[in-house]
């Protein structure tokens, strides 16, 4: 049974770069600067100038569901565990407040969400830096990326540049409406938005796939031109 899909999700071949149409333009302003403010309900913001350095490394193979039903299977990161991070560098270095257990997740382009920090020490999230052997392209979310195997795609925050410690959500202004964005997003409980049920979202987002995966090819494409 562990061979098959979650509910509502369908396999894919490739691994497109893929987000909310407003991020198809958007790119990080820095893909060799890897450093992480942490900041919010902490006793001192820091700089973390090279998050992965000093970490123990892990490999894991995990899939990948993008909440609009893709799903790409056996993908091959490299990193270190968040869990590790926050006991080794976060918790000793800025010290968040006991009660801060809402975590801010922001990406170099903007792409914002939150999660419980209890999902975030789960043993399979991971701050990546690799992919399939390779370092991370600007594709997949160079220099770093969170990885949330268990929570839809929108979790997995590309380009992370921050992560900011709250009480609650109130600091929190979601990427898109906030129906799209599902405060912990579990795949295993097909939480795709709030209030509207996931096998609703299901046929709301199917139709977005293809026409969302070529608008972020075109403009990756015409960034790669620009780069030379
Ligand atoms: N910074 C940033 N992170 C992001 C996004 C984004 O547009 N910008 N899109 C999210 C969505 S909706 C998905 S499905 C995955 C896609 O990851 P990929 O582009 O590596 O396939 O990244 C997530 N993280
Ligand atoms: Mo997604």
């Amino acid at each position: 049974m562990t061979n098959e899909l979650p509910a509502g999700q369908r396999e894919i071949s490739r691994f497109p770069r893929f987000g909310l149409t407003k991020f198809a333009n958007r790119f990080p302003q820095e893909t060799g600067r890897r450093a992480i403010l942490i900041s919010g309900n902490v006793e001192r913001d820091v700089l973390v100038e090279d998050a992965l350095s000093e970490l123990p490394r892990v490999e894991q193979v995990s899939d990948f569901h993008c909440v609009t039903t893709w799903t790409r299977r056996a993908l091959r990161w490299g990193g270190v565990r968040f869990a590790d991070f926050f006991d080794q560098v976060i918790r000793p270095q800025a010290a968040p407040s006991q009660s801060a257990t809402v975590v801010i997740l922001r990406g170099q382009d903007g792409a914002r969400t939150s999660m419980r920090l209890e999902d975030l020490l789960h043993p399979d999230v991971l701050l990546a830096d690799m992919l399939d052997g390779k370092p991370l392209t600007v594709e997949h979310g160079a220099p770093i990326r969170v990885v949330a195997p268990r929570h839809y795609g929108y979790k997995s925050v590309k380009h992370l540049s921050r992560i900011e410690f709250h009480r609650d959500e109130a600091a929190f202004r979601p990427s898109a409406f906030r129906f799209m964005d599902h405060p912990r997003a579990r795949v295993e409980f097909e939480e795709r938005g709030r209030w509207v049920p996931g096998l609703v979202l299901r046929y709301v987002y199917r139709p977005l796939v293809a026409i969302t995966a070529v608008r972020f090819e075109r403009s990756m494409k015409k960034y790669r031109e620009k780069a030379g």
